[in-house]
């Protein structure tokens, strides 16, 4: 029976090429099968049915008048035909919104993306991966900018939210530079006896540093004037953003203010 041998160079240069040819084939069709967006809408089929849960062949999921893509990319939920913000909506239940779920690349209808016992908001929360099972810890920052107003929190280099705040008035002002979150206090008061302002039961406070006073990231109640100083120093912010915010920061977690 005649064998097959590589007994010279063409037979063994053949094969070689025979199987680069077969490598750029079967690479190629993967990639084309990632970029098909068979309803045109704008978003991969293999995003669809991955990360978005949408129906690939309808490019308006939730029948709604607007496509899936504009939906998404303007903070819709592609899924409800009505306006459900994806900031608002938890569709797996995991206290992770679907808004995060969509950034991050976890399965915005699994509680546990990764499957590796812990829910992914038990594994943000504590700056572990929640899209794999291999331990790490992810890194975590806290950015306010003084000039806009503003806070955006970031995982893993990824921003998961930014929205306005309230610092400190000019001859109050909030401190800036590098710190870290030294304590988390679930509810404080703010002056009282001595101050012209009595703030009790103020929920979700961050101590990030102590100069002649304690500063903290905190919710407050008494204002809605968000994007606009107003505070004694601290940071403001509403009521509705700082509960994820406190939950999601852990003592060191890096607060940049600029
Ligand atoms: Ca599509
Ligand atoms: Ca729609
Ligand atoms: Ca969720
Ligand atoms: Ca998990």
């Amino acid at each position: 029976m005649p064998k097959f041998k590589f007994n010279n160079l063409s037979n063994f240069v053949a094969v070689f090429f025979l199987g680069a040819v077969f490598f750029m084939v079967s690479f190629m069709t993967v990639l084309a099968a990632e970029a098909i967006d068979s309803d045109q809408d704008g978003l991969s089929d293999n995003d669809e049915l991955n990360i978005y849960h949408t129906n690939p062949l309808l490019a308006d999921t939730d029948g709604d008048g607007f496509d899936d893509y504009t939906e998404i990319y303007n903070g819709y939920s592609p899924r409800h035909n009505y306006s459900v913000k994806l900031n608002s909506l938890d569709s797996d239940s995991d206290s992770v919104p679907d808004s995060w779920e969509i950034r991050l690349a976890t399965d915005l209808l699994s509680p546990d993306s990764d499957g590796d016992g812990f829910t992914d908001s038990v594994e943000i929360n504590t700056g572990n991966d929640p899209r794999s099972a291999e331990p790490g810890v992810k890194s975590k920052l806290i950015k306010v900018d003084i000039a806009s107003q503003s806070l955006a929190y970031y995982f893993d280099d990824i921003k998961l939210e930014e929205f306005p705040i309230s610092g400190g008035l000019s001859y109050m002002p909030t401190p800036e530079g590098n710190f870290t979150v030294l304590d988390k206090v679930p509810s404080k008061t703010y002056g009282g006896t001595g101050f012209d302002f009595y703030y009790p039961n103020t929920k979700w406070n961050l101590h990030f540093t102590t100069k002649y006073w304690r500063y903290y990231i905190h919710g407050a109640y008494w204002h809605n004037d968000f994007g606009k100083p107003k505070s004694h120093g601290c940071v403001n912010v509403a009521y509705h953003q700082m509960e994820r915010l406190y939950n999601f920061a852990e003592i060191g977690t890096e607060i940049e203010i600029i």
